[in-house]
C-alpha cells in the first residue's frame, strides 16, 4: 500500500469518530514549534568560552558538536530539512555573532550582532525567538537581576533592555512577532535569611527592563519560573508564584512554564487550562525531566501528548507559544533535535485527531466508563499513517528514513570536527 492509500484508509477510520483528518493535517502544518539552537552546542554560545553556569547542566560528550556560527547554522539546517511544518528558531543572547574582531559585553549587545541570524531566518521564511542570557558570564557568578550589588544588577538590567531591542529587530525584520523569554538562575544553595529581598529586586529589575519603549505587538516578553537549580536547591527567586503573580500584575507579559521546573509529580498539562483562563497568551518550554530538570529529549510520552491535548482541545493554538528546551550531549545532537521536534508535532497531531467534542460530552454526561474506553481505543488508531502522509506532503523523509541523512551527515561533516 502506498502512503497515500494508508492515509485514505486512516481517514475512514477517523471519520467514523467524526474526526476530519484533512483539517487536522492542515492545522498541524500551521502550528509553529520553536526549535532551540542550544541543543546544537550544549548551551555554550559564541560570546564566551567558560563553563555553562546557572545551575543547569548538559551531560555527555558525543562527538561533533558545533563550535562556530557556521557549524551551528549548518546543523540547524540539517535538522530543519527533516522536520515538517511551521518552525521558528529560538536563540539566546550568548549566540551573538561578532565580526571583524569586535566584541560587545552582554549589556552592550545590539541588533547588528544578530544580523547573521536574521539573514538565516529570513532566507528560510522563519521567525526568531529570543532569550537574554543571565548565566555563563563572570558577572553572573553569584546573582543577576536579584543582585544586592547595584552595579551588577544594573549591568543585567541593561542586558534585558538590549535584548528587548534585539527582539523587536527580529520581529521587524522577519515580520513575525518575537517571543522573548526571561529566565534567571538566581537562588541559594542553602536556607536563606531573606527570601523577600531578592524577589523585591527581581521585580524591580523586570520593571526597569520593561520600562523602555518597545512595541508590544512585536515583542512578547515571558517570565519563566523554576523550582530549583543545581547548587541552588534551597531557594529560587523566580519561583512559580513569583512569575505567575508578576505577569498577572504586569500588562503585556506572559507566563512561561517549563515542564522540568516543577516538583516531579506536578504536571504542566494540568496547569495550562488555569493559565489560559487568566492570561491571553501562555508560553511553554517542552522538555523531559527525568527525576529532576534533566532536559532529556522530548519523547512522544503521556505528558507531551497531554500538553498537546490541552492546547488543541481548549482552542488555544493561537494563544500558546510552543518552544522546546532540552540539551542532550550524549547522542547525535541533530538526531536529538529531530526526534524532539517530530515528537512535539506528533503529539499535536494526536490531539488534533481526537474526537475532542465527543470526549467532553462523555465527561459532562458522567459517562466515565465509555470515556475511558474511547480514550484507550484511540491510542491504537492509525495516526502513524496520517503522520507518514503528512511528512510526504511536507517533503521530509517518511518514518525512520530521515536517520540515514543524519548518519551520512555525521560521517561526512560531524566526524571531521
Ligand atoms: C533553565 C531554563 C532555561 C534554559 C534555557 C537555556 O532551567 O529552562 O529556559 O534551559 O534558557
Ligand atoms: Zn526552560
Amino acid at each position: 500500500m502506498t502512503t497515500r492509500e494508508r492515509y485514505e484508509y486512516a481517514k475512514h477510520m477517523y471519520a467514523e469518530l467524526g474526526v476530519e483528518v484533512d483539517k487536522a493535517v492542515e492545522t498541524l502544518k500551521s502550528i509553529p514549534v520553536s526549535m532551540h539552537c542550544w541543543q546544537g552546542d550544549d548551551v555554550v554560545g559564541f560570546d564566551q568560552d567558560g563553563p555553562l553556569t546557572g545551575g543547569i547542566q548538559t551531560t555527555g560528550n558525543y562527538p561533533g558538536k558545533a563550535h562556530t556560527p557556521e557549524e551551528l547554522m549548518n546543523d540547524i539546517d540539517m535538522a530543519l530539512k527533516l522536520i515538517p511544518g511551521a518552525k521558528k528558531i529560538n536563540i539566546h543572547a550568548c549566540y551573538a555573532i561578532f565580526e571583524n574582531g569586535e566584541k560587545a559585553d552582554r549589556d552592550a549587545l545590539e541588533p547588528k550582532h544578530f544580523a547573521k541570524w536574521v539573514e538565516f531566518a529570513k532566507e528560510r521564511g522563519m521567525g526568531l525567538d529570543f532569550n537574554p542570557t543571565f548565566f555563563s558570564h563572570p558577572k553572573a557568578d553569584e546573582y543577576t537581576l536579584t543582585s544586592p550589588d547595584e552595579e551588577i544588577r544594573q549591568f543585567w538590567i541593561r542586558h534585558g533592555q538590549a535584548c528587548i531591542r534585539i527582539s523587536q529587530y527580529f520581529a521587524e525584520e522577519t515580520g513575525i512577532p518575537c517571543v522573548m523569554n526571561v529566565w534567571i538562575p538566581d537562588g541559594f544553595k542553602d536556607i536563606p535569611a531573606d527570601r523577600l529581598g531578592p524577589r523585591v529586586r527581581y521585580k524591580d529589575s523586570l520593571d526597569q527592563i520593561l520600562s523602555i519603549d518597545y512595541d508590544k505587538s512585536k515583542v512578547y516578553v515571558c517570565v519563566e519560573s523554576k523550582v530549583f537549580g543545581i547548587g541552588l536547591e534551597a531557594y529560587t527567586a523566580g519561583s512559580a508564584e513569583f512569575a505567575q503573580n508578576y505577569v498577572a500584575k504586569t500588562e503585556g507579559t506572559i507566563p512561561l512554564m517549563d515542564n522540568g521546573h516543577y516538583h516531579p509529580t506536578e504536571m504542566v498539562s494540568d496547569k495550562i487550562s488555569s493559565m489560559l483562563l487568566f492570561n491571553e497568551k501562555v508560553a511553554l518550554h517542552v522538555t523531559r525531566p527525568m527525576r529532576w530538570d534533566s532536559d532529556h529529549v522530548v519523547l512522544l510520552d503521556d505528558e507531551t501528548k497531554e500538553i498537546a491535548k490541552e492546547i488543541v482541545r481548549n482552542d488555544a493554538i493561537d494563544r500558546v507559544f510552543i518552544a522546546l528546551d532540552y540539551f542532550d550531549a550524549s547522542i547525535n545532537r541533530i538526531s536529538a533535535w529531530v526526534v524532539g521536534m517530530r515528537n512535539m508535532q506528533k503529539a499535536l497531531l494526536y490531539a488534533l485527531l481526537s474526537p475532542n467534542k465527543k470526549l467532553k460530552e462523555l465527561q459532562d454526561q458522567g459517562k466515565f466508563t465509555e470515556l475511558m474506553m474511547l480514550q484507550e481505543e484511540l491510542k491504537t488508531y492509525p495516526m502513524g499513517d496520517v503522520w507518514d502522509y503528512y511528512c510526504e506532503l511536507e517533503n521530509v523523509p517518511v518514518r525512520s528514513a530521515w536517520f540515514e541523512d543524519v548518519k551520512k551527515y555525521e560521517e561526512e561533516v560531524l566526524s571531521a570536527r
